[in-house]
């Protein structure tokens, strides 16, 4: 295997031809349905085998980088005059320089300029209004070793960016407007290399560099990627399609007691790589669901144990899905999971019910996490009145996590920019309690937010253990009763969600979830 073995992936054979076919399918009818059950197979069948693409027009990404330039300019009096800086990434080494790990572009880049492509930096000017693409051309040695690339001019050119020159010309445009008084905008990086690129750029001390990243240019770049367009919506319900399949694979292969957990993880990568792209996030499949991100894979799947199955697919151009089921080993409920399981599906249903534009994210969370107390209460686990429970904070013994994140071209979309700063606005600050506190978004839900509903109960031997101890919320929780659940491990029900008008949809084809649908696929 040679160090540029990864790269071959990301050339597409006929360069730049593939732009602009991702819109016509993008038209497909399925868009603008409202009701998940008037999807047909047929527009399943469409989404999943269609040409994969991976951009849209130019005239996309021309119009985000201007409304994102006007957005600021008329806005904001600091952006009057400067440069916006738009990095993309570079290839990571995983154990020596030439292995690389899979490239990932930068979310923001890839919004604004679409390229797929690492070394690649893209400028707006604010004066000019002129928008920058700074690359290398491949040299011989480059297309020995990874294939041609077209030219960085016709690159650009496919993203409707004119100006574009060699990556050393970029330090000239920076000294140029450093000199002038002009201002150079960023967010704060997340990698390494591109915390030192821009430093050097820009000569900022490396550890400083975060203190003058824009606060405001992160504002206006979640406002507009916040909203989903049309044509997002259908990316994103493609990847969903193909979490479906990955899903119904793992819950029949589940089945069989006696399989090993990286037997199933390894079958669904697989799947999402099939289609071109990857898995969104690495696979969480375990027989230990009460660990959240379980990424051991290592235990055999015996009966008596429900598999957590959380796993999504990331396209080609990078909108991903996020998807959680829990099935029982073997393909049958017990009458404890099912007591369980059918509280978190109450939980997932209700909170579903209640998305619309207008309301707050947290109050659905919290709506979710008392739909589980109340269930829980039924069957003895906890205790008293379950409004004070979820106010002060004792249902997240079950359940110590959010209830779900926004989602596009990141599974997390924007947290790289700040996890506040894309969940959390003047009137929605983070709570303080343990659990709700990790709630990654609780401001007002508005039409085009894609996001997950993803709600929990898990029995976390070390937590309980801790809490009986300390009799924490021993009002509320009935430790007697929880203690017999040390070995029940956890279960999580997620679907993705776009908010509508007036109300929600859950996007790609249903994931089997009610107990009757689980167990008749598992039994298929
Ligand atoms: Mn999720």
């Amino acid at each position: 295997m040679g160090g540029h073995t990864f790269f071959y992936q990301y050339l597409t054979p006929s360069g730049v031809c593939d732009v602009g076919a991702t819109h016509a399918s993008s038209l497909h009818p399925s868009i603008g349905k409202t009701k998940k059950n008037e999807m047909s197979h047929i527009s399943f069948f469409f989404r999943i085998f269609a040409k994969k693409n991976t951009m849209f027009t130019k005239d996309i990404y021309i119009n985000r980088r201007n409304q994102l330039r006007s957005d600021l300019k008329t806005e904001r009096k600091d952006f009057k005059s400067g440069l916006i800086l738009l990095p993309g990434n570079q290839d990571v080494s995983y154990n020596y320089q030439k292995n690389t790990y899979r490239f990932r572009q930068d979310s923001n880049f890839l919004y604004f300029f679409g390229l797929n492509k690492p070394n690649f930096m893209g400028v707006l000017d604010l004066d000019s209004g002129e928008d920058w693409l700074f690359a290398d051309d491949f040299d011989m040695d480059d297309i020995i070793w990874m294939g041609d690339m077209p030219k960085v001019s016709e690159l650009g050119a496919s993203v409707g960016v004119i100006h574009t020159a060699p990556m050393s010309e970029l330090q000239n445009m920076i000294a140029k407007a450093v000199d002038e008084g002009r201002r150079v905008h960023f967010c704060d990086p997340y990698r390494g290399k591109t915390r030192h690129q821009i430093s050097q750029l820009i000569g900022f001390r490396y550890s400083s560099l975060k203190n003058f990243a824009s606060k405001k240019l992160i504002a206006a770049i979640v406002k507009q990627r916040e909203i989903k367009a049309d044509y997002e919506i259908a990316e994103i319900e493609k990847a969903c399609d193909i979490a479906y399949e990955m899903h119904t694979t793992a819950m029949k292969m589940a089945k069989h007691v006696g399989t090993y957990e990286y037997q199933i993880a390894g079958r669904v990568e697989g799947i999402a790589m099939e289609h071109g792209g990857t898995v969104s996030f690495p696979v969480i499949c375990s027989v230990n669901g009460q660990t959240l991100h379980n990424h051991y894979h290592g235990n055999k799947i015996t009966e008596g144990r429900m598999l957590v199955l959380d796993a999504g697919a990331e396209l080609d151009n990078c909108y991903s899905s996020d998807i959680t089921r829990t099935v029982p080993v073997g393909g049958k409920f017990n009458d404890r999971q099912k007591a369980i399981y059918e509280i978190v599906l109450a939980a997932n249903m209700k909170a579903i019910e209640m998305c619309k534009p207008g309301i707050k994210y947290r109050d659905v969370h919290l709506i979710a996490c008392l739909t589980i107390a109340e269930g829980l209460k039924k069957l003895g686990l906890m205790k008293g009145d379950m409004l004070k429970a979820v106010e002060h904070g004792a249902h997240a013994l079950f359940f110590p996590h959010g209830l779900g994140h926004v989602m596009g071209l990141d599974v997390h979309d924007m947290e790289n920019l700040g996890e506040d700063f894309v969940g959390y606005d003047d009137e929605t600050k983070r709570a303080k309690e343990f659990g709700t506190a990790y709630l990654r978004f609780g401001k007002k839900l508005k039409e085009g937010f894609v996001l997950t509903v993803e709600p929990g109960c898990y029995f976390i031997p070390q937590l309980i253990k801790q809490w009986h101890n300390e009799h924490k919320f021993s009002e509320y929780i009935n430790y007697e009763e929880v203690l017999k659940y040390l070995d029940f491990g956890g279960v999580r029900i997620e679907d993705d969600i776009l908010i509508t008008k007036d109300g929600c949809r859950v996007l790609g084809k249903p994931v089997p979830k009610t107990v009757a649908d689980v167990e008749a696929l598992m039994a298929s």
